[in-house]
């Protein structure tokens, strides 16, 4: 049972239904977080457990698409980073379970002040949001003047407060598009910034050398084999990939834009998929007629986000007993990064 930000906002949950029977178990991911038959009752049981305590506790559970399948199977709302910014600023539950990473959950809060926002791991880090700090920016920004400073999402409260507006890969080419000044800093994914800056090739566009890792590692040459493998697929990129994997996909978007772009090919049956793993497995819940394989062709990568599958159960249940871990930001730094995430959410999603 997996719910998308953008067309079902508030369907309730229903993990105390689920059956032995689902498709948890039959999965392929890493073999470490693979079900296992006989756990799969455990699994369950923890899952209505959370569940009834955040219906205890008015707490609204919001999960990443990238989060562990059984954690997105207990979540209220699922998505990106920006239909998870939009609904955590709709929600009136007094509690946000964050399930995702420190910067998305930073987001949240800075959306919702007057709310407690939980992110149930603190080791849920992002390595391309720690390759920028405001002293890095700062610099770039005396190296850059007269330049109007673009910063992706993923990237602290402090980086946000000292850029102009922000954007996700779901809104990236709209909001530099929304700009009437031509001469841009793009930061920090590199990967991204050149994706839009050839959308966008009327604005003067300059990168920050930054990159999420997990895309990064991947090139066009294990797609191509993929793509041999399955000469007849659509292939699906996100916009953190390089350029040699842009160049060989039929749609680039965000994750939740994935949900969509696969409706537009009704005729396909399969798709590669090449960004994280667990997006594979929202896509199959949403479309368990159609195949989806991952890009890298397993070469042993897996496209595995570390920080994505910081958090599981055990760690989401603790989150609503404990009222653990609060996400607080300096109100100061939260009105700057505020004034850069509303003048982002003013722009329209790219499709
Ligand atoms: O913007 C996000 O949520 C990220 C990091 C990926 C995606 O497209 O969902």
């Amino acid at each position: 049972m997996t719910r998308d930000a953008t067309t079902i906002p508030s369907a309730g949950p229903a993990a105390e239904e689920r059956t032995a029977s689902s498709s948890l178990a039959d999965f392929c991911t890493p073999p470490t977080w693979t079900v296992r038959p006989e756990d799969i009752e455990d699994v369950r049981r923890l899952q209505g457990e959370i569940r009834q305590l955040a219906r205890a506790r008015s707490a609204v559970i919001l999960a990443h698409n990238y989060q562990l399948p059984a954690v997105q199977e207990v979540a209220d709302i699922l998505g990106d980073s920006l239909a998870l910014a939009i609904k955590a600023r709709e929600t009136d539950a007094e509690r946000i379970v964050f399930c995702g990473v420190h910067f998305m959950a930073e987001s949240a809060k800075i959306l919702n002040m007057d709310r407690k926002v939980l992110l149930p791991s603190l080791a849920a880090g992002c390595s391309l949001a720690d390759s920028i700090t405001a002293d890095s920016l700062q610099d770039w920004k005396e190296r850059y003047p007269g330049h109007v400073v673009v910063t992706y999402i993923n990237s602290s409260a402090e980086v946000k407060a000292l850029s102009d507006i922000c954007c996700t890969s779901a809104n990236a080419v709209s909001v530099v598009r929304s700009l009437r000044e031509d001469k841009i800093l793009f930061t920090p994914d590199r990967n991204l910034g050149r994706w839009v800056a050839r959308q966008v090739p009327e604005k003067d566009i300059v990168l920050y050398d930054g990159c999420c890792p997990t895309h990064d590692v991947l090139r066009g040459i294990s797609v191509e084999k993929t793509v041999q493998t399955h000469p007849r697929a659509v292939v699906i990129a996100h916009p953190e990939c390089r350029e040699d994997v842009l160049d060989m996909a039929d749609e680039i978007c965000s994750t939740s834009g994935m949900v969509d772009a696969v409706a537009r090919h009704p005729e396909a049956q399969t798709f590669i998929i090449a960004t994280e793993w667990a997006m594979v497995y929202r896509l199959q819940q949403v479309y368990p007629d159609k195949e989806f394989v991952m890009a890298d062709g397993c070469i042993g990568c897996r496209l595995h986000c570390p920080y994505m599958k910081m958090i599981d159960l055990p760690l989401v249940k603790r989150a609503l007993e404990e009222d653990v871990f609060e996400i607080e930001v300096d109100p100061e730094v939260a009105a700057g990064a505020r004034r850069s995430l509303e003048r982002m959410l003013a722009v329209p999603r790219d499709r």
